[in-house]
């Protein structure tokens, strides 16, 4: 782990905290973080020549697996015609129109350059559009880090003690209201306290900041019904879930329908890349169509597209990856649980579609207070002994672990023997 520790204190000196994303720093598990230097399929590689097997995948990006040819070409291809040129490009064209075509109940697309951009102008938008402030979130989701996000968020702002970030004005806080994930009356208590005045609710489909809890049936419909009752719009965060539970990400997968979605991660195959989408007629309130005012240099860039474009290819053509992923993540988590029940440890797993999350509590999870009882200690170790045995994972509780389409049998057997070496010593 040499190599490793020397480019972390070099990287201290240079980098706040080492690192260009909190997570990233190995602080909720007290270790020093692995430096990669090269990943492929569902490897990856550290600076000391490490091979482990990757369920952090980029946080999500990589759902094919890394270094993929198909998008490897593509990026190669584009790059020789030039990098960027502040100007539209053929490929945002397509590659909007291939997410209305896959993703339901889009009309419209406005590419970014990330999740927490492609958010924070959705948030401008259901503003703009409702001509209300207000906005309702839920504890322990984490929808990336503009002002008004930053408010008992999930995600590394919950490993830092910092759900509410300092830098964030009160007068920003205060329309933020939080409510509880899974609890329709803590959401329709903040309409009733606060009528006419709520723009939007913003839900992560599938909350996977505070690990992995699922919305319990009628919870995302009975959003959309409160919604439609009192005028606000439903921002479904699909950052995470889009082009992931489904081609048609968490409205096709769960049947309910959201007035504005924000993409990233996969839709970037790996480039920096995040998108918001909706109605025309919702849409038509963005510049330069109307007074909802974004914009972005390096937004539609054209390798980036070249990337994301091959990877929405790919899964548009290859439906059969969806099955596939959710069968590995189904058997992954069949067989940590299996072993936790082998070892009596305290530990549950939570899994939708690819993603899958462990707690270590005797109690399910399907809250962030459930969440929040995990043991910290015990993850922290766990992760150190999984890393210790070449797996990969999140260095933090409050995330998920990806499945790829690149994970074998065998590369999931391995990770299930090693979960239960670990738990035995839990
Ligand atoms: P980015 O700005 O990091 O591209 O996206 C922000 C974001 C928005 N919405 C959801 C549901 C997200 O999960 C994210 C970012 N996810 C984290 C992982 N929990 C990114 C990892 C990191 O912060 O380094």
């Amino acid at each position: 782990m040499e190599r490793s520790s020397e480019l972390f204190a070099r990287a201290k000196e240079v980098l706040p905290g080492g690192v260009n994303s909190p997570v990233r720093a190995y602080r909720a598990v007290g270790m020093t973080p692995r430096f990669i230097s090269r990943a492929d399929g569902a490897y990856i590689w550290d600076a000391d020549g490490r091979k482990y097997i990757d369920y952090v995948c980029s946080w999500g990006p990589m759902i094919l697996g890394h270094n993929h040819p198909i998008i490897r070409e593509a990026v190669q291809k584009a790059v020789m015609d030039g990098l960027s040129f502040g100007a539209p490009t053929q490929r945002e064209v397509e590659i909007a129109e291939l997410m209305i075509r896959m993703v339901p109940n889009v009309e419209m697309v406005r590419m970014v350059n990330s999740g927490t951009e492609a958010v924070m102008s959705a948030l401008r938008l259901a503003r703009g559009a409702t001509g209300r402030d207000k906005i309702i979130k839920f504890e322990g989701c984490y929808h990336g880090h503009s002002d008004c996000m930053l408010v008992k968020a999930g995600s590394s702002a919950m490993d830092g003690g910092c759900p509410d970030s300092a830098g964030v004005p009160a007068g920003t806080a205060k329309d933020t209201l939080m409510a509880q994930y899974n609890d329709l009356t803590s959401v329709q208590q903040l309409f009733d306290e606060n009528p006419k005045q709520v723009a939007c609710v913003i839900v992560e489909p599938v909350a996977a900041n505070m690990g992995v809890v699922g919305p319990n049936p009628g919870f995302l419909q009975g959003l959309r019904d409160i919604c439609d009752r009192e005028g606000a719009l439903l921002i479904f965060d699909e950052v995470i879930t889009g082009f992931r539970l489904a081609k048609g990400g968490a409205q096709e997968y769960f049947g309910v329908r959201a007035d504005i979605v924000t993409f990233g991660k996969i839709i970037g195959g790996g480039m920096p890349v995040g998108a918001y989408c909706g109605s025309r007629e919702l849409m038509e309130h963005v510049a330069p169509c109307g007074p909802v005012y974004q914009a972005g240099t390096l937004a539609g860039n054209p390798v980036a597209m070249a990337a994301g474009l091959a990877q929405l290819s790919y899964l548009d053509t290859h439906p059969e990856v969806y099955t596939a992923i959710a069968a590995s993540a189904e058997k992954l988590a069949q067989g940590m649980r299996q072993a936790a029940q082998e070892t009596h440890a305290p530990v549950q797993i939570n899994q939708v579609g690819s993603l899958v999350a462990p707690f270590f509590t005797p109690d399910s999870v399907q809250s962030f207070s459930g969440a929040k009882r995990s043991d910290l200690k015990k993850y922290a170790s766990y992760f150190g002994n999984m890393l210790d045995r070449g797996i990969y994972l999140a260095p933090a509780q409050f995330e998920a672990m990806f499945v790829s389409a690149a994970h074998t049998r065998a590369d999931l057997e391995q990770t299930v023997a090693a979960a239960k070496s670990v738990f035995e010593s839990l």
